[in-house]
């Protein structure tokens, strides 16, 4: 408690709160994080001299290093994340619950003295722009140096936090701890109501850095509901044309697919004078604005990505953020101290040292690991919007949602209108990635790709996306994109990558009025000849695979949907069930 009074903090119910977690988890140091470049890298030698981080070639890549993860802790755990409130419905079909007070005994009992031997670091962290009405402080304690530097790189933190707190504002409490690693003791359990977090036993990203998904998604969407706006999984892009037209999209995607890649596109040669403008690649708090628009801030300052396959041409934008001031997790190193994963330049290297840190050769095995991430500053990224810091975000004037499947989805479709947008994101199902612990690869349903991020009953989360829909006088229009379709022989129909900008390009005509299109049971697909394919070598007949709607796989989808929709009970908003029977109905009829 003496410790507690010389950090001279002025929230009164921060300091009230540190002083339960400091006779709960018995810290043998304190440190409060100013967030100051001394204190990053007295962090950084700390952990290099304890092996917890690996320096990488500081002449080629300055300021970067290796954190390689426990084997047991590389991806988030679902099955292991909770939502806890006193009533199951509050969480839903669609989370793992808890009751309140049994997870708090459990949990208490878990934290109880975790930290006698370790450094307690208070975090303050701001999510989203100094200035902005629509940021957020939150105050994470954790034993983890790997994860303050990573919340470092990820948000606005230390005084920036504090001094926004010092009015006794309200914020998120988070407390974690790496436990002892050990999944039978691994917990993320959200109390939304409490606006708490406390997360025991993972030192992985999505699990451990609790700025993130625990309260930029799952509890910010339970804020997002009582105040009024959303809080999304989604990326922000500016996409300017050679004359400067200018449009904001938002794009919701599963984990690993492709947020990233999209936020940071490169547009290829044949479009001289297109700039994509990157504001987020994973989050975005939206709000409806006085101007009848829904407006979008990132409330992150840095990107946590999968760096498997982010190479010169595919993404050369990352590949240059990605050169300094960047933690790796989970890559292979090469013998010249740099860092290696698969799908880089150049030749795959005759000798790595493994993600695990064992000697590898060409062997069929993998030697990153399929979720290795870098963790980097949004500052340092080529392509950062010049409104990446402005209080009031960028106005949206569309929103796609994006889903990995191999069959089925055209390569792009137009909802009729909000309330039929709102049922193509609640129905959405996409292929599962490496970004969680579980099978990769198999179709789940991935609402609005927030199955794992949304912190109460997604029935009142689409009834949510209703209401704010009809509360917008101009609501941005809603498309579906997927880039993975494949064709018989399992090979891809669609470049992706950069080439995705010529779907952009025509999500851009539609919401200005300057193209038609074709009218299909599942929305508004393009007319071939709208599709801007200039330069690329694909045949009209693969465009019209791309493009087809397959009746008798959409009806068989639709089974699947209906399950899904049927598991939230009469919680379900009647007017998506409406919208489910009048796309049966235009499929019947087709
Ligand atoms: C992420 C994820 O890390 O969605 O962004 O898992
Ligand atoms: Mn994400």
């Amino acid at each position: 408690m003496d410790k507690l009074e010389t950090l001279k903090i002025k929230n009164k119910e921060l300091k009230e709160w540190l002083a339960e977690v400091i006779a709960l988890t018995k810290p043998k140091d304190i440190v409060l994080c100013n967030g100051s470049e001394e204190e990053y890298n007295s962090l950084i030698s700390e952990m290099l001299s304890k092996g917890i981080l690996i320096e990488l070639n500081q002449k080629e890549f300055p300021g970067c290093y290796l954190h390689r993860s426990d084997p047991n802790d590389v991806a988030r755990t679902e099955h292991l994340t909770f939502i806890c409130t006193d009533n199951k419905d509050e969480a839903g079909p669609t989370n793992n619950w808890m009751n309140t007070n049994e997870a708090k005994k459990m949990l208490f009992s878990l934290f109880n003295g975790c930290m006698k031997d370790r450094t307690m670091y208070i975090v303050p962290y701001l999510m989203g722009p100094k200035d902005s009405p629509h940021s957020q402080a939150g105050v994470m304690v954790t034993d983890s140096p790997y994860v303050v530097v990573g919340t470092r790189i990820l948000t606005r933190m230390g005084n920036i936090a504090l001094e926004f707190l010092e009015n006794s504002r309200n914020f998120v409490k988070g407390l974690h701890s790496i436990g002892d690693l050990n999944p039978n003791r691994r917990f993320i359990c959200h109390f939304p109501n409490e606006r708490l977090i406390m997360s025991i036993g993972s030192n992985y990203g999505g699990n451990a850095i609790l700025s993130k998904k625990c309260h930029a998604l799952r509890i910010a969407s339970v804020m997002g509901r009582e105040e009024g706006w959303l809080a999304e999984h989604m990326l922000i892009i500016g996409i300017e044309e050679p004359d400067g037209r200018l449009n904001y999209i938002t794009g919701a995607f599963p984990s690993a697919s492709g947020k990233t890649n999209l936020a940071t596109l490169k547009p290829p040669a044949s479009y001289e004078g297109w700039k994509v403008w990157t504001l987020g690649d994973d989050i975005a708090w939206i709000h409806i604005n006085s101007d009848g628009r829904l407006w979008a801030i990132n409330p992150e300052a840095g990107f946590f990505g999968v760096v498997i396959g982010v190479n010169s041409k595919n993404n050369p934008i990352m590949l240059q953020t990605i050169k300094k001031n960047t933690i790796f997790t989970n890559v292979a190193l090469k013998s010249n101290g740099t860092p290696w994963w698969e799908g880089m330049d150049g030749n795959v290297p005759s000798e790595l040292i493994d993600w695990k840190g064992e000697k590898w050769k060409p062997n069929g095995e993998r030697a990153a690991h399929p979720n290795a991430r870098f963790t980097t500053p949004a500052l340092q990224c080529p392509s950062l919007s010049s409104k990446f810091d402005d209080p009031n975000g960028v106005p949206i004037s569309a929103i796609i949602f994006g889903a990995r499947r191999a069959n089925l989805t055209p390569l792009v479709f137009e909802a009729f209108n909000w309330e039929h947008g709102v049922f193509v994101g609640a129905s959405m199902g996409a292929e599962t990635t490496q970004a969680a612990v579980g099978k990769v690869g198999v179709v789940r349903r991935d609402p609005m790709a927030m199955l794992p991020f949304c912190g109460y009953n997604m029935a009142d989360y689409f009834n949510h996306w209703l209401k704010i829909g009809s509360k917008c006088k101009n609501p941005p229009r809603i498309f579906h994109v997927n880039w993975c379709r494949r064709n018989k022989k399992g090979e891809f129909l669609w470049p992706g990558f950069s080439e995705n900008i010529r779907v952009l390009k025509w999500i851009i005509q539609r919401i200005n009025g300057e193209v038609d299109a074709i009218e299909t049971p599942i929305g508004y697909i393009p007319k071939i000849e709208d599709l801007d394919l200039k330069g690329l070598s694909i045949t009209k007949e693969t465009i019209e695979e791309l493009l087809y709607v397959d009746k008798e796989e959409w009806l068989e989808e639709l089974k699947d949907v209906k399950r899904f929709f049927e598991t939230f009970g009469d919680r379900f908003p009647k007017e998506l069930w409406e919208q489910y029977n009048l796309t049966k109905e235009r499929l019947i009829k087709a």
